[in-house]
């Protein structure tokens, strides 16, 4: 069995990649489940199999506690810690292939309190893999691709499992700018060239030196565009999920 939690900055595209991919990836014929960790979430363009809602409600933590939706929101992320043992049960009941998690919409409630790295390593035993989102039409600005970049970086500290990154809602993109932000992420120079030519004054000084610390601590995110819309990429996203998980891989990709 395996495991693959999709995270990304709120709207980054994580509940319709969760949707489609799990569909797509039905298609092969795999046992397929997906599992909402957002207790948050209003309505989801998928019907989860697992969903930490039925055990986790904000408006019932607002209720309870007589918190705003933001205070109930990080009381929500705590509790989901709680449940793991629990979830991790209904997921070896029904028994998978392959196991889709959306994940929070605030990501940061999920990856920086301690209560999302301990349900990622306790929820199962199995082998794991994390999918981070860039939003592509968030990341053609170098500044805000190289935020990015600082965060998968912070991410990939906080989880110590293997992870894909992907340029979500390619289908949004002309071809040229989607290849360029791709570049970006193969290229640090043309990223470099990208930050003299488009930023100004300190942004441009934050983004350049950001850019260099995470290139000295030699991580790489390389990016592979795909479309939650019209699938474009899927093949490609199950390739790098696929070597991942028949390697054993610890780096990133
Ligand atoms: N065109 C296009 N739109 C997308 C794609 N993926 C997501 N969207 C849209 O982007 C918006 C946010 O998508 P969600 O899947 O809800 O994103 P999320 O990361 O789950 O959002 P939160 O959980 O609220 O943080 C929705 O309006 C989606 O329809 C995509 O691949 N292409
Ligand atoms: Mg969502």
């Amino acid at each position: 069995m395996f495991i693959t939690f999709i995270v990304g900055t709120a709207g980054s595209g994580k509940s319709l990649l969760t949707a489609s991919f799990s569909d797509w990836l039905k298609i092969g014929k795999q046992k397929v489940i997906t599992l909402n960790l957002d207790p948050g979430a209003v309505v989801l363009p998928y019907s989860p199999d697992l969903d930490i809602r039925d055990h986790i409600t904000v408006d019932e933590i607002m209720e309870k506690y007589g918190l705003g939706p933001n205070g109930a929101l990080v009381v929500a992320a705590d509790l989901i810690a709680d449940e793991a043992e629990r979830l991790g049960k209904e997921i070896e009941e029904v028994k998978p292939d392959f196991v889709i998690v959306d994940t929070p919409g605030q990501m940061e409630l999920f990856a920086f309190r301690a209560s999302g790295p301990y349900i990622v390593d306790e929820l199962t035993k199995e082998q794991k893999a994390l999918i981070y989102l860039y939003d592509s039409v968030f990341s053609v600005d170098p500044l805000n691709y190289v935020s990015n970049l600082f965060l998968s970086a912070a991410l990939y500290n906080r989880f110590f499992v293997p992870q894909a990154y992907v340029l979500s809602k390619c289908d949004l993109l002309p071809p040229k700018e989607l290849n360029r932000v791709v570049d970006w992420s193969a290229n640090p120079k043309a990223l470099e060239m990208a930050i003299e030519e488009k930023l100004i004054g300190t942004r441009r000084l934050l983004s350049r030196d950001m850019m260099h610390v995470i290139y000295r601590l030699g991580l790489k995110f390389l990016l592979t565009p795909v479309s939650a819309k019209t699938n474009e990429g899927f093949i490609n996203l199950n390739a790098i999920l696929e070597r991942i998980f028949a390697g054993g891989e610890k780096f990133t990709y």
